[in-house]
């Protein structure tokens, strides 16, 4: 069906009836959520997302400047003839098993268990900003796509165009779906009525808080991302500090937690995408196997995939971290392998798991790899490995 509107402002009748259709559109191309906000900027968000970088909560973010801060929360700083924010969401939840048999497995968050997101979600942008020039054939309309791929605040956006309320986790939590939700917007020289906040908070309950093993919620509406095991396991490009290690757990990708106990997540809808359905083998993903991995079979296996973004390196390293807190003994022969032949920062993490492993063979095999080593870092872990295994019997 094609409509021509006569101007970029309709009237609110027109504009009410705009809005049904691009709700419509939006849903039939596959998004859960549609809402709609004003170019406004977002002065809370842009004060708090520069107080969280002066007090280094945002420190291992290289590109998470104040520049990006401003740019993010003054939607006309990113398009200067932005009158509205079409507000997207789209649901990623699929049930996944509690538990393997297999006691040498390691956890991947929800997010990650499908296709990269970004890719999926992009093409069902695009179809919405081909059906919005369709119906406004007779103007030139403006507009700027975002996936979690640009300078764009999109919880601010979400929340103003009314998909969800933030949660003290800061994930943007929706009644229909939960937190499960990736956010996208679209920016336009469009001007849409704007659609009211909802008027729901997380009231007195704290769960998220007070489960989050790192404590990297330091407050309501704050993380320290240096803390948050999702920043440790993609984000952070180096060694993963020695304190925070054991309490990764085996998330070897991303991290769940302040989700999975949020009681708004209970009941939710799963997600009707096909692309984000699981990949089997990444629900309860064996850990051994990955170890032996080089650059070309990395790339194979997850090619088109989140996990990507963490490298086989950083892979390798939060294989060796969930190992060291699994503690089984049988994998001490493919983390020695590993201490003998992988990247200086992978072995010191190979170093590390042996040690929390502990006993005689992982005493005597740190030993052997000490004889060879000869980066100072490796030497230091190693060293400390090996005190470790003396205390654990
Ligand atoms: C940087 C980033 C990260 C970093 C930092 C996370 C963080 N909380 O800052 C890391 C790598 C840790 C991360 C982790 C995750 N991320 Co992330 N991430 C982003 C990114 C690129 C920017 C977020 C940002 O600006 N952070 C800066 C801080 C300052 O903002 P904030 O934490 O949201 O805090 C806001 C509130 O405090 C609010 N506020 C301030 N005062 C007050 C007071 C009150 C009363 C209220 C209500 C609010 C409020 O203002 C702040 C700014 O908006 C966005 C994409 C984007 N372009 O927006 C995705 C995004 C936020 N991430 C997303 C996801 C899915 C995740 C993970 C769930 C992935 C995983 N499973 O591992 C985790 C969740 C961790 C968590 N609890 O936040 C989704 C979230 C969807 C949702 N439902 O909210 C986004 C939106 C990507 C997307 N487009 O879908 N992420």
């Amino acid at each position: 069906m094609k409509i021509i509107y006569k101007e970029m402002f309709p009237e609110k009748s027109e504009n009410t009836k705009i809005k049904k259709q691009i709700t419509q559109k939006a849903k039939d191309i596959g998004f859960d959520l549609v809402g709609f906000t004003n170019a406004d900027p977002f002065p809370r968000d842009e004060k708090a997302a520069t107080n969280r970088i002066d007090l280094g909560f945002m420190d291992g973010l290289p590109w998470y400047t104040k520049e990006r801060v401003k740019k993010a929360n003054n939607p006309k700083l990113l398009m200067e003839n932005c009158e509205s924010i079409i507000s997207l969401g789209i649901s990623y939840f699929t049930p996944t098993p509690e538990k393997s048999k297999n006691v040498l497995t390691g956890k991947i968050s929800k997010y990650a268990l499908g296709v990269d997101y970004h890719k999926v979600i992009k093409k069902k942008l695009k179809l919405l900003v081909k059906f919005l020039s369709e119906i406004h054939s007779e103007k030139k309309i403006s507009t700027r796509i975002f996936v979690d791929d640009g300078p764009m605040n999109d919880r601010a956006a979400a929340e103003r165009a009314g998909l969800g309320w933030f949660g003290k986790n800061t994930n943007i939590l929706t009644p229909s779906h939960g937190s499960w939700i990736f956010l996208a917007q679209i920016l336009t020289n469009i001007k849409l009525e704007p659609d009211t906040l909802l008027k729901k908070t997380c009231g007195s309950c704290k769960i998220c808080i007070d489960d989050c093993p790192t404590n990297a919620i330091v407050a309501p509406y704050v993380i320290d991302n240096t803390k948050c095991i999702s920043f440790l396991t993609i984000e952070l490009k180096g060694v993963i500090p020695v304190k925070l290690r054991p309490l990764i757990g085996t998330w070897i990708f991303g991290c769940d937690i302040c989700q999975d106990v949020c009681p708004v997540n209970r009941k939710i809808q799963p997600s009707k995408t096909s692309e984000f359905q699981p990949r089997k083998d990444f629900l309860t993903p064996a850990l051994l196997p990955f170890l032996d991995l080089n650059e070309d079979s990395f790339n194979k296996i997850f090619d088109n995939h989140p996990i990507k973004r963490t490298k086989l390196i950083g892979l390798k390293r939060n294989v060796c971290v969930a190992l060291g807190n699994i503690k089984d003994t049988d994998a001490i022969e493919k983390l020695t392998k590993t201490l003998l032949e992988s990247d200086p920062i992978v072995k010191q993490h190979a170093a590390w798991a042996i040690g929390q492993i502990g006993g005689d063979k992982a005493n005597q095999n740190l030993h052997n790899a000490l004889e060879v080593e000869n980066n100072t870092d490796v030497i230091e872990e190693i060293k400390s490995a090996i005190i470790q295994t003396k205390m654990i019997h």
